[in-house]
């Protein structure tokens, strides 16, 4: 469940300050000797790997670096400032190749580690170096050496930091084609995915995370039942889920013939989740731990009945805090439409706030009910599942 991420970029260090030709002048010394002063150094181009980011999207708007020119050297031996270097931030795991001979050059690996790419070009001499006791006055200095030029290839294989996981037909592609250039198979029946697909979700001031649309979940998903299976290993490690539930399903129904319909659906909908969730802890009981964001899709179908939506939301509320242990968070479960785009933006917010506790090395706060931790609740043997 890795994609690559690449992008070319040039780097170019900044050329050396010329060296200067100058002779000392003052009162009553007739002829002084040489003082031309150096010209300062190129600066360098620098690359910082750093667990902020999580994917080469900024490269996309840049390509060509190239950091800041040395200084000219000046009289009376004075040196040229040197070229301020500059600085380019990378996500950790990024692989530096040539781009013209593919051959890896450079490998991060750890956080704030640095390598120069392209190194500025040193500052020339001035005339002053050049004093010999035959040769006492130089009219000569020497030019700044030109920066050096590289075309750099950057790669990443792209890690999820969320999954959205759920029964086949749940809306889980057709969540992702909305929030992110993926573009899946999208159709109404169940397996359509068969792979996952990950996703780029792209957020103001170039906060970014990817995010993976698992092959549907069913239960024995853990013992190999369904697609989901070989997938669930690639959910251990990502830092947060998406658990959609399909809203329409059972709701629709309850609208049919009153308040007995609607407990129906509502347990239905319960039970659906409860699957997934043991599927999940039967699989690795780690993955109960994990922060979850639980979501009703498809409810623009349900939109002219909003009281309807409203109480389920309500029910499925309390019930969650039952079945996971841990209490939902404000908008839990978030009501959306993943075709029209209802409700989208607070969600990706909430996808995206454990995912940015964990870049800085916190974890979220997860409030247990009272007396649990978080868990699964195992089910009945007799529960079956409507599909
Ligand atoms: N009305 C409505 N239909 C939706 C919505 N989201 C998805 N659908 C439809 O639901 C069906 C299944 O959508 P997919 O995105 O393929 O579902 P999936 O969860 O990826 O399914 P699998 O890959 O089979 O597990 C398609 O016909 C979608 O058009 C929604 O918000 N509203
Ligand atoms: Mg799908």
């Amino acid at each position: 469940m890795r994609f690559i991420d690449e992008a070319t970029i040039k780097v170019a260090g900044g050329h050396g300050g010329p060296g200067c030709i100058s002779f000392r002048r003052e009162k009553f010394i007739p002829r002084g000797g040489p003082d031309g002063g150096d010209g300062g150094d190129g600066g360098d181009v620098i690359l910082e790997a750093t667990v902020q980011l999580a994917t080469l999207q900024d490269f996309r708007f840049r390509r060509e670096y190239k950091s800041e020119n040395g200084k000219h050297g000046s009289g009376a031996n004075k040196a040229g400032y040197d070229g301020n270097d500059i600085t380019i931030k990378i996500p950790v795991g990024t692989i530096i190749r040539d781009a013209d001979t593919n051959e890896i050059i450079h490998d991060f690996v750890e956080d704030g580690e640095k390598w120069v790419a392209a190194h500025g070009g040193r500052g020339g001499k001035g005339n002053a170096h050049f004093v010999s006791s035959t040769f006492q006055a130089p009219k000569f200095a020497q030019d700044g050496e030109a920066g050096g030029v590289r075309h750099l290839k950057l790669e990443l294989k792209l890690l999820a930091d969320a999954a959205i996981i759920g029964f086949p037909n749940a809306g889980k592609s057709t969540l992702i084609s909305r929030i992110s250039a993926a573009r899946p198979k999208i159709a109404d029946y169940e397996f359509t995915t068969l792979t996952p697909n990950l996703g780029v979700v792209t957020l103001p001031e170039f906060q970014n995370f990817v995010v993976a649309d698992i092959p549907g979940l069913i239960e024995g998903a853990h013992a190999g039942r369904g697609l989901g299976h070989s997938f669930l290993k690639h959910i251990e490690r990502t830092r947060a889920f998406v658990h959609l539930l399909d809203g329409t399903k059972f709701l629709e129904d309850a609208t049919a013939d009153g308040e007995d319909s609607f407990e129906r659906a509502i347990e239905e909908l319960v039970r659906r989740y409860t699957v997934i969730r043991n599927e999940l802890g039967l699989f690795n009981e780690e993955l109960l731990h994990k922060p979850e964001i639980v979501v009703l899709n498809k409810l623009d179908v349900l939109e002219s009945n909003a009281d309807l939506v409203e109480r389920a939301r309500q029910a499925l509320r309390s019930r969650i805090a039952g079945i996971r242990g841990v209490h939902p968070d404000a908008h839990e479960p978030y009501v959306i439409s993943a075709a029209t785009g209802a409700g989208i933006e607070p969600l990706i917010y909430a996808i995206y706030a454990p995912i940015r506790d964990a870049r800085n090395g916190e974890s979220k706060k997860i409030v247990t009910v009272a007396g649990q931790s978080p868990r699964g609740t195992v089910l009945p043997d007799d529960v079956s599942i409507r599909k």
